[in-house]
């Protein structure tokens, strides 16, 4: 059976079709995915009010394309106090916020209590606010430090209060892709197997990846396959979210922005090879809010949210240090032919805009 007849059937795409779709033409690549996401979610785009908090950039690790931590080529070394991390909270909520998304570089000084402790206290004065926060990368940084097993810091994560698990520190599972851009920190196997332990438990996470650095169009769809293998284990996997590197003032040192054409071509693959993930995020802080638009004919149904503060894509040069205005993010939606669906962190719809 040819590529296009399994298409046709909505059949299930082995690692080498999967990169033969790579040589199709675009239009015919979106009208596939755009299928999937009408099948799916029909004209929905969802996306929610949340405030993205960074507590510190203070990292014991050194991935190459990183610009946030401040070992790199940004010394501003900080790390914020609970106080200040609750005073967030409290602003964020009068703008309606329904979830925090906290995560951090690699900090052996704001150890696991402190970070425990300030979940706790979120959950305590804002008991509806929805907490995604940690990483698998700092969890794994986190049971390393403290001798701890990764079911150790799970319970605890879930004993203090965090709803879901956000899906970063996934890069590229490649290894040796890996090792030149972050080696040191969460292998690939690790990263799979701390969201296998969190989706046991009973939660739910997303997952990324990192893409247009020094990989190839073979990486990405490894990375996809390996997702879609742990997804049919545990279904526990809300949203995948294609990253685009961005290129400023970190140490892996990339000339060539990836094409509009070679990002979408991306999201419109990850749709079609990511049969059992809900939902696919194009997150505009690293496609540019005009790409994502663009993305919701090419199987995207997920724009993120407001974010209000983004510290570690602006940190590379994106767009996106002071978030996006609820009601822009509405008509953009609108006006691009979509039907904009606030939701919460979990994708239970809380209203049609
Ligand atoms: O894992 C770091 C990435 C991620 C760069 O789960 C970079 O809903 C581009 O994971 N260029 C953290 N990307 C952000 C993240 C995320 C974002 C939004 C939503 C969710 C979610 C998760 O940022 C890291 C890393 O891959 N990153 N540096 C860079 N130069």
């Amino acid at each position: 059976m040819n590529i296009i007849e399994k298409l046709e059937n909505n059949e299930r795409l082995s690692y080498e079709e999967a990169i033969s779709l790579y040589d199709l033409d675009l239009f015919t690549l979106a009208s596939y995915a755009n299928k999937i996401r009408e099948d799916k979610h029909g004209k929905k785009t969802y996306f929610n009010i949340n405030r993205h908090i960074n507590p510190t950039n203070i990292c014991k690790d050194v991935c190459q394309f990183c610009a946030y931590s401040s070992s790199r080529k940004n010394p501003n070394p900080y790390a914020m106090t609970h106080n200040q991390i609750l005073d967030i909270v409290d602003n964020s909520t009068k703008n309606g916020i329904k979830e925090v998304h906290i995560v951090s570089a690699h900090n052996p000084d704001t150890g696991l209590e402190w970070y425990l402790d300030v979940f706790r206290k979120i959950k305590d004065k804002f008991p509806d606010i929805h907490v995604k926060a940690l990483t698998a990368a700092e969890v794994h940084f986190l049971a390393k430090e403290y001798n701890l097993s990764y079911e150790d810091i799970i319970t605890r994560m879930i004993d203090s209060g965090i709803d879901s698990m956000p899906g970063g520190g996934a890069e590229i599972f490649d290894e040796k892709v890996r090792r030149r851009i972050c080696g040191g920190k969460v292998t690939s196997q690790q990263w799979l197997e701390i969201h296998k332990l969190w989706h046991q438990r009973g939660h739910q996470s997303n997952a990324t990846m990192l893409f247009g650095h020094v990989e190839t169009r073979e990486h990405r769809i490894d990375h996809m396959i390996r997702l879609r293998e742990l997804q049919d284990q545990t279904n526990g996997f809300n949203a995948f979210i294609p990253l685009v590197y961005q290129k400023e003032n970190n140490f892996l040192r990339v000339k060539d922005f990836l094409t509009g054409q070679e990002i979408l071509k991306t999201m419109a693959i990850s749709r079609i090879v990511l049969d059992n993930i809900p939902h696919l995020k194009a997150y505009w802080v690293t496609s540019t809010i005009k790409l994502a638009l663009l993305a919701q004919e090419f199987g995207a149904n997920d724009l993120d949210g407001t974010i209000e503060r983004e510290s570690i894509q602006s940190a590379a040069g994106a767009a996106s240090a002071n978030g996006m205005p609820m009601n822009n993010f509405v008509d953009l939606i609108k006006n691009s032919g979509f039907k904009p669906i606030e939701r919460d962190s979990v994708y239970n719809e809380l209203k049609t805009w």
